[in-house]
């Protein structure tokens, strides 16, 4: 197959926008589309900081080096959740610092859990054998990258690609969770003072994408899974919808992008009764938001946001 801008070999075909391109314009294409969204989705403007969420994964880094060659004022927020296992964490931390050593300029947070709130991910989890490793960690890492973006005054990026959130996306309409559905976008805006800005700005790549960036770009990053991922669910949703793509052209994005569509349409905006004159009101704008007696965040429930409320259990059991 030949590339379609110069007919050299192509090292990708993507068949969901019927273009093959050599290395040489999959590294223009990436970078271009990637400014594209910025723009499109009104995700920031230059001038602004950007905290991207690094794992030291393909997404992740590719994301930081894009955005680092793209001229925006992007910095490194890395998550050291403890996990020994398999010797994931350290494995992870020292990829990051690879790509910062080979960055002139490239600055990088480290929060280290532990060291922060006294425990690692699986010791927390160990002492809930009733709640889930991933839920924790991800109530966890949620929780400090808001923090850390407050922190810097900057907006949050993650490399979370179009499988990711396809398989997500599949996850929640197949339990209607219309909350979650109402949530699930490539910008969540700061609704809330002590709310950072989220963006995601891979979100329409497909994940071999993502791949052949980091691949093209020489970009040493973790190949191995966090090992606690083997078995979850949306590894499981991911080859679903790889099957129903290799039988459909496209399938992936179509699904994900008329999500957004009606999404946009008010597909899961609900009908208030009348208060006066009827009004249409978003699930969430209905949601009370209190703040956190102990660290000020914004939460649904009365008293302690859901991560104080881990840690303060976590400190009872110690003393
Ligand atoms: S890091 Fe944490 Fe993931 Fe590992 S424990 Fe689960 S959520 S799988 S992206
Ligand atoms: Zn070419
Ligand atoms: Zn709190």
């Amino acid at each position: 197959m030949k590339c379609r801008r110069c007919s050299k070999p192509a090292v990708i075909n993507m068949r969901q926008h019927k273009l093959a391109l050599c290395g040489d314009h999959f590294l223009e294409w990436i970078p271009a589309q990637t400014q594209r969204f910025i723009k499109k989705y009104e995700m920031f403007g230059s001038g602004k900081t950007i905290l991207v969420a690094v794992s030291g994964g393909k997404d992740s880094l590719s994301l930081w080096d894009l955005l680092l060659r793209l001229g925006y004022e992007a910095q490194g927020l890395y998550i050291d959740l403890g996990i020994s296992e398999e010797g994931y964490s350290s494995s992870s931390l020292a990829k990051v610092d690879r790509f910062v050593e080979k960055r002139e300029g490239a600055r990088l947070k480290v929060v280290d859990v532990k060291e922060e709130y006294g425990k690692t991910i699986p010791q927390l989890a160990r002492e809930r054998p009733g709640q889930k490793t991933c839920s924790l960690c991800g109530l966890v890492k949620r929780y400090i990258m808001n923090e850390a973006a407050l922190e810097e005054g900057a907006i949050l990026a993650t490399g979370h690609n179009l499988d990711d959130e396809a398989a997500v996306l599949l996850q929640n309409v197949l339990h209607w969770q219309t909350g979650y559905l109402l949530r699930q976008a490539p910008v969540l805006l700061s609704t809330h003072p002590r709310l950072a800005r989220k963006v995601k700005p891979f979100f329409r790549f497909y994940e071999r994408e993502t791949a052949a960036y980091a691949i093209l770009r020489g970009i040493d990053y973790i190949y191995e899974e966090c090992p606690f991922a083997t078995g979850a669910t949306t590894i499981f949703y991911k080859e679903l919808l790889n099957r129903l793509e290799e039988r459909s052209r496209g399938a992936k994005l179509q699904f994900y992008l008329s999500f957004l569509r009606a999404r946009e349409k008010g597909l899961f905006l609900r009908r208030l009764p009348p208060q006066g004159a009827e009004r249409i009101s978003s699930v969430d704008e209905r949601l009370e938001l209190g703040e956190c007696e102990r660290c000020g965040q914004p939460t649904t429930a009365p008293g302690l946001c859901a991560f104080c409320r881990l840690w303060k259990v976590a400190e009872a059991e110690v003393r």
